[in-house]
């Protein structure tokens, strides 16, 4: 008898504090018609012709099909299909539990308390205690399978017991991650790299080696890295003029073995100073450095980093937080507790991009990227961001080649969106790029928590998605347990959790850069450029206006109304157009 009809869903529910689970049936048994039989094998993969396996109701329902197994002398495993389009590496690997409802009756009790076995093929993926210790109802199961990698295209599942009768019922794969890590279209790497922008991670050296699921999250799902600590002046430059640069080359080398970008953070810092410096976090000078001194040291150590990491490093934070807290809005204070501040003054940022462009330059590497970081300069609303803006507009008014600006982003569910947005774009006509560049969004580990984090991080993720003036944002530790904020019991900052289950954040941040990715590429079918008998390229004079995500904002409207649409990004005429 063949299966009545061919289905299989994905069922999105089962929302925990803090990931979804994806389940996907590998059989219901509802599709087939009662008495409908299934092979039955032994361990090591040869047909029991005596074992049977037929689709009944339920003991006690006219209306549940299930499987009604009966073994003799030898244990039996039922053969099921894999759903469609699966391979069983896939399917082991994505969904790492087969979840499934198991039933013996008291008049047979020899399935009780029995091992349950998922094999494919006689290749064992589970072998364990079933949970089966009561007669006469179905109890569900989750059983974590191990991936195997020889299979065909069905499961074998049965308990270890001879002589028994049991019902199985509603098999499904579990994935608890809240998507599978290994379709690329469920990643934001993969619609980032559509949209040529960078969704970043940082990291150290120790998270990098094994081939566990952390450090596939790193890769399968970010495109830039980032050295959490690896590239600071502490670590690059611990000896005058004497530099190791091994833990940022374990990064590059990582980096480059998964096809990501590097950004490197930082040049120069008032904090994580070597000893042979002065002290971290502090104006004073120990050592006794004079100006010059000090500028010649400055000078080597950006020209010998940079250069070391030319081609390597796409982007350069080359001074980490130099403007102190509490800004007017009125110009800009510098921190006290530099060296650099104290001892050179107000120049030092000017020379240290120069050395850095310098750099860069003589050894041909004109593409990467210089910016000014720090935190609290997110919403326009904060002087703080304004005293960013006034130094980083100051510096590229004097033609100091000063590339963009870093928002760390070190933020709460209370991040103002749309105070940021007005700084974006305040730094966008300015000719500044604005980068989001340590986020972490400290929220509480409940519904309402998790669900505004998500909102935060959606919406960072939109300004990078919508800006190109805005083309990275990276994330400040991979899971909640490896974050510099350490209440960890009361915050959990970003975008997986410990057991790299995917976070609403996340799930947020892949639909944001698919949305904008598939309504570019939409715009891009569109974009047929006509010539006219003179070779020269058509203009048409009546535009359709869609908004990024396709939806038809005017249609036939002369290109000159276009100006007058409220502003944002629009396809025009099949051309992404930004209106001011
Ligand atoms: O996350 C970094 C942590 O491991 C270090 O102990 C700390 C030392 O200062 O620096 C942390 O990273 C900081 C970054 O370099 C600059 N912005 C603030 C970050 C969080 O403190």
């Amino acid at each position: 008898m063949r299966r009545l009809l061919l289905l299989f869903s994905t069922v999105l529910f089962g929302l925990s504090a803090t990931a979804k689970e994806t389940y996907l049936y590998i059989e219901k048994f509802t599709d087939f018609e009662i008495g409908h039989s299934f092979k039955v094998y032994d361990v090591k993969g040869t047909e029991i012709k005596s074992a049977t396996a037929t689709v009944q109701y339920a003991p006690g329902s006219t209306a549940n099909k299930c499987l009604f197994v009966k073994t003799g002398t030898t244990p039996g495993y039922v053969e099921l299909d894999i759903p469609d389009g699966l391979t069983g590496t896939k399917v082991t690997k994505s969904y790492d539990r087969i979840y499934m409802q198991l039933r013996y009756e008291s008049g047979n009790t020899a399935a009780k308390g029995t091992n349950l076995k998922v094999l494919y093929g006689s290749t064992e993926s589970f072998s364990g205690a079933s949970g089966l210790n009561e007669a006469g109802k179905f109890v569900g199961q989750n059983y974590t399978t191990k991936s195997v990698s020889s299979f065909k295209k069905t499961v074998r599942i049965g308990l270890e017991a001879k002589n028994a009768e049991y019902y199985i019922d509603n098999v499904r794969y579990v994935n608890v991650y809240g998507y599978d890590i290994n379709d690329e279209t469920q990643t934001a790497r993969y619609w980032a790299d559509k949209l040529g922008k960078n969704i970043g991670c940082c990291i150290s050296p120790n998270q990098i080696s094994g081939s566990g699921r952390s450090v596939e999250t790193f890769y399968k799902n970010f495109n830039m890295l980032v050295g959490e600590n690896a590239m600071k002046m502490d670590a690059t430059e611990p000896g005058n003029n004497s530099f190791n640069f091994s833990q940022g080359d374990q990064i590059v080398n990582f980096a480059k073995a998964h096809n990501m970008k590097v950004r490197g953070h930082t040049l120069c810092w008032h904090s994580q100073i070597p000893g042979w410096i002065g002290e971290s976090n502090s104006g004073s000078n120990p050592k006794g450095w004079t100006k010059k001194q000090l500028m010649d040291i400055l000078k080597n150590h950006i020209t010998k980093t940079v250069q070391h990491y030319a081609f390597n490093v796409v982007e350069w934070d080359v001074v980490n937080e130099t403007l102190s807290d509490g800004q007017s809005g009125n110009g800009y204070n510098l921190r006290d507790n530099s060296i650099w501040v104290k001892v050179i003054g107000r120049e030092f940022i000017d020379s240290a991009f120069v050395w850095a462009r310098r750099a860069a330059d003589a050894v041909g590497d004109y593409n990467v990227k210089l910016y000014l970081n720090d935190y609290n300069v997110d919403s326009w609303n904060g002087g703080k961001t304004k005293a960013m803006y006034n130094l980083a507009v100051e510096m590229k008014k004097k033609g100091i080649p000063i590339d963009g600006i870093g928002m760390q982003t070190h933020t709460n569910i209370g991040y103002d969106l749309a105070g940021v947005e007005t700084a974006v774009r305040k730094f966008q006509e300015a000719g500044l790029n604005c980068i989001f560049t340590e986020i972490d969004v400290k929220a509480s580990n409940t519904a309402s928590g998790l669900k505004t984090q998500a909102q935060k991080y959606e919406g960072i993720a939109e300004f990078v998605c919508k800006y190109d003036i805005s083309p990275t944002m990276v994330v400040w530790g991979i899971d909640d347990n490896h974050s510099w904020i350490d209440d960890h019991e009361t915050s959990v900052p970003l975008m997986f959790d410990p057991d790299m289950h995917a976070k609403q954040a996340y799930l947020s941040v892949v639909d944001m850069f698919k949305k904008y990715a598939e309504a570019a590429e939409a715009a891009a079918e569109v974009d047929d450029i006509e010539f006219d008998e003179d070779g020269l390229q058509k203009v048409e004079e009546k535009v359709d206006v869609y908004t990024l995500t396709g939806q038809k904002m005017a249609s036939g409207i002369d290109r000159s109304e276009v100006d007058a649409l409220p502003s944002g990004l629009y396809i025009v005429g099949g051309r992404k157009v930004y209106v001011k």
